[in-house]
């Protein structure tokens, strides 16, 4: 799950544009509730998929490929040149492929390194833009997933994912979904 993402601070963990989370605290109000306030203090910027919600509906919306679950932590609010690390703890060495749960309303490019090193060169991600949504702010929200979107090998134990921002921004990340290749 992408929102998390390492703790260490920025140009450890992560590099984001700015030290402000533009989600938690800002777009969703400190409130004292866990959502809303999660890893405020933290420049990756974090929201949450949102339901039942009028007069618009949010994330559960008619434009989505895939619904997703609800209150869904993600990563948000990405420009070119951000990154952020996601420890795993995998059980059987081996090929993984991976799901992707996302938004993009205008198509990018990602890639990812396993322990340090390159391990899918630039994904395209396919826009998720839809002319027929009236709505111009819930570009932001038409869910998809990618399936088999990359295969990576890790080894048993411990292994870093970095999720690198190549081109484009604007995307909500929300998880990679890794099953074994056999
Ligand atoms: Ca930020
Ligand atoms: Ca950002």
């Amino acid at each position: 799950m992408c929102a998390y993402y390492d703790l260490g601070g920025e140009g450890v963990t992560y590099h984001d544009t700015d030290p402000q989370n533009h989600g938690s605290g800002e777009l969703n109000p400190a409130d004292g509730t866990y959502l809303n306030e999660f890893r405020i203090q933290e420049g990756v910027d974090t929201s949450y998929t949102k339901f039942h919600r009028k007069p618009d509906s949010v994330d559960d919306n008619p434009f989505d490929k895939i619904v997703p679950l609800e209150d869904l932590p993600y990563v948000g609010w990405t420009e070119p040149g951000e990154w952020f690390n996601i420890t795993v703890d995998v059980a059987e060495s081996g090929t993984y492929a991976a799901d992707f749960l996302y938004t993009s309303n205008r198509g990018g490019t990602i890639s990812l390194d396993v322990n340090g090193k390159d391990a899918t060169g630039p994904l395209q991600i396919t826009t998720t833009n839809d002319p027929a949504d009236p709505l111009a702010w819930r570009q932001w929200h038409h869910w998809n997933l990618a399936s088999q979107l990359f295969k990576v090998r890790f080894r048993k134990g411990k292994n870093v994912l970095t999720v690198h921002i190549l081109t484009l921004g604007n995307m909500n990340l929300a998880y990679f979904d890794f099953k074994p290749v056999h």
